[in-house]
């Protein structure tokens, strides 16, 4: 039977979604779109472990599956055998403790005697360890920041992200404890097979190439002969762009990858100095 590397993935959540994303990019396609518990690959040795994301770390670390991927915060929390083989980029977040926002705060001294409600005692329990914090962790999951408000907690230890859950609940953010993003995870104890090592070295390539080309365009424009040299001084440091000649001997054009958040400065500057028909188009993976 062919050799296939098993990737447990979130079910169904806020990492589902930008997960599925990634694997498509990187040309893998699956079998079904039914969310059975373990879906193959129609074209590239990989299955797919359906899970909570809560359990994806001890599936990684018992071998159960390969390689996981998960929000670095439930990594940490779960202090499994476990290690980060790549940063994904996705489901940023931080873990943070917020105070009700009236109380005057004047440092981390501030949790001393304290009682904090949170779903990552682990964590928290080393950061109050590590500044030598003597506070009471009440464990519960779901709907933390109420905790406050009803009487049962001081502050709270909880997943940011906008800050607009906290604003809804009067509370202010007054340590980052921890920055979190989805990572792709293997076991710290047990070696993948040369097989297998070799399916995840490329499924890595494939992730970077779909990393490289992310927030960047594809740029193509007409640029008078004459004007040549003053375009190219406008392009930000690309090696060699790409010039090419037109029917019309004057003209010519010119092809290269910009960054997408200096896309209107420099199509302005292009413009300015007499680029025409310029055309942005996305780039959906990049091997450097
Ligand atoms: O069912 P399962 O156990 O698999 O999923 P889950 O409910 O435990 O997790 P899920 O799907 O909610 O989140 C999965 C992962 O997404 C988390 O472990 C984080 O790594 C990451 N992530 C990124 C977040 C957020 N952003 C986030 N905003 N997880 C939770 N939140 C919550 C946060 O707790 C807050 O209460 O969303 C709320 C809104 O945040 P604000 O600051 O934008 O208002
Ligand atoms: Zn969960």
């Amino acid at each position: 039977m062919e050799t296939k590397l098993r990737i447990a993935v979130q079910s169904k959540g806020r990492l589902y979604e930008e997960t599925m994303e990634l694997l498509s990019e990187a040309g893998v396609k699956m079998t079904s779109v039914k969310r059975t518990l373990l879906v193959p690959s129609r074209n590239f040795p990989v299955e797919l472990l359906f899970l909570r994301d809560d359990d994806i770390p001890e599936s990684v670390a018992m071998g159960t599956a390969d390689i996981g991927i998960v929000g670095l915060n439930e990594v940490l929390e779960k202090d499994k055998a476990v290690e980060v083989i790549k940063d994904l980029g996705f489901s940023k977040c931080r873990l943070s403790l917020a105070i009700p926002k009236r109380i005057e705060y004047n440092g981390v001294e501030w949790f001393n005697n304290r009682k904090i409600a949170t779903s990552y005692p682990v964590i928290l329990k080393k950061f109050l360890n590590d500044n030598n914090i003597n506070a009471d962790i009440h464990v519960i999951t779901g709907s933390v920041e109420i905790a406050p408000g009803i009487g049962l907690a001081d502050g709270i230890f909880d997943i940011v992200s906008s800050g607009s859950t906290l604003v809804s609940n009067n509370l202010v953010e007054v340590e980052k404890v921890l920055e979190s993003q989805a990572v792709l995870i293997g076991s710290s104890k047990n070696a993948l097979s040369s097989e297998k090592q070799a399916i995840l070295d490329e499924l890595l390539f494939r992730f970077d190439a779909v990393k490289a080309a992310d927030g960047k365009k594809y740029i193509l424009m007409n640029v008078p002969r004459e004007k040549l040299d003053e375009v190219l001084a406008v392009l930000p440091g690309i090696k060699s762009p790409t010039v090419l000649p037109l029917a019309n001997a004057d003209w010519c054009s010119v092809h290269t990858v910009l960054e997408e958040k200096r896309f209107w400065e420099i199509i302005g500057k292009l413009r300015a100095v007499g680029a025409e028909g310029i055309l942005a188009l996305d780039i959906e993976k990049m091997v450097l």
